[in-house]
């Protein structure tokens, strides 16, 4: 079944990023909308709501997972029959797949004319929307050098070198404690976010907040590429983003870690970065600075105050 796939995978993390993510989980809801054989409406909404929730519960922390299945999931509210409610699920899981595509190449292109010829770039993780701009400043011809990071635990920097190198980009390969090391070097730090509060603040890979402080500190700007659904509506109402604390075994094996009875093995797998730490947001709508997050959840994703008595 594909939402039980699905929903292992995302886990498990063979699908991974924000962007993929939520992506992934609305397919799967279409899928599963699709399959259900159900002829009254209350039943196909409860079922639904099941399928939501089991997807909604995989990973904590990327709020474009919540964001994406709510979106499809808010026309049953509106739908008088089962027939009529499936379609509308087919056409909003679709809608939002291709939005989710084509604002990857809106960033990359605004992303990209902030990315100048010979910068040297820093990059922390593996994100699509921060890497799209590097590859879209490579492809208008800047010559440009990128420095990313191992990212521990998971290693998700290995994919992002294979990218780089794949596009002929000149590449440097440093694990992350050598980040202050070189910040000296760096024009400029470009990464992704799961989540980004009313505040400004920017929830990614654990690892994010200790570059830009020191990008910070080395006066280097910080870029921050992320579509308009990562933006986290319920912070308005003060609601703390959950950030996810994985398997210790991903840091130390268990059999390794059981010989150290009084260490405490944690595996955080993101961090969050106070606004005042970050230059600009790239969103498809357009660059903001991080104090106008609260624009882009009332316009953009059109949630307001009211929605949350
Ligand atoms: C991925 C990560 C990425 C963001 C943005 O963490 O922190 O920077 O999700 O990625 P994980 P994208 O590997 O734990 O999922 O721009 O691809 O949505």
């Amino acid at each position: 079944m594909v939402l039980i796939e699905t929903a292992e995978s995302i886990k498990k993390m063979e699908i991974r990023g924000a962007g993929r993510i939520a992506r992934a989980a609305v397919k799967a809801l279409a899928d599963f909308a699709r399959n259900l054989d159900v002829s009254d409406l209350e039943t196909f909404r409860r079922e639904m709501q099941g399928a939501a929730a089991t997807l909604i519960s995989t990973r904590p922390t990327a709020v474009s997972l919540p964001n994406a299945v709510r979106y499809v999931m808010r026309v049953l509210d509106s739908s008088e029959s089962v027939v009529e409610a499936r379609e509308a699920i087919f056409e909003r899981a679709a809608e939002f797949v291709d939005h989710s595509e084509h604002a990857l190449g809106w960033i990359a292109e605004i992303g990209a004319r902030h990315i100048s010829d010979g910068d040297v770039l820093l990059t922390h993780c593996n994100s699509e929307a921060a890497l799209g701009c590097i590859l879209e400043a490579h492809r208008q011809g800047k010559e440009i050098e990128v420095y990313a990071t191992e990212v521990r635990p998971r290693g998700q920097g290995l994919i992002t070198i294979k990218t780089l190198n794949d596009a002929g980009i000149r590449t440097n390969y440093i694990i992350d404690s050598a980040v202050r090391y070189f910040i000296n070097d760096i024009d400029l730090v470009i990464v992704g976010a799961d989540a980004i509060a009313v505040n400004g603040a920017v929830v990614n890979k654990i690892g994010t907040a200790q570059i830009a402080h020191a990008a910070d500190e080395a006066r280097k700007n910080v870029i921050v590429a992320a579509e308009t659904y990562k933006f986290a509506p319920r912070t308005i109402l003060g609601e703390k983003i959950e950030i996810e604390e994985r398997d210790p075994a991903e840091v130390l094996p268990d059999e390794e870690a059981a010989r150290l009875p009084f260490v405490r093995i944690r595996n955080p797998a993101f961090d969050v970065t106070p606004a005042e730490y970050i230059d600009l947001i790239i969103t498809e709508r357009g660059a903001i600075p991080p104090e106008l997050a609260y624009t882009v959840i009332k316009d953009y994703l059109g949630w307001r105050i009211e929605e949350f008595r």
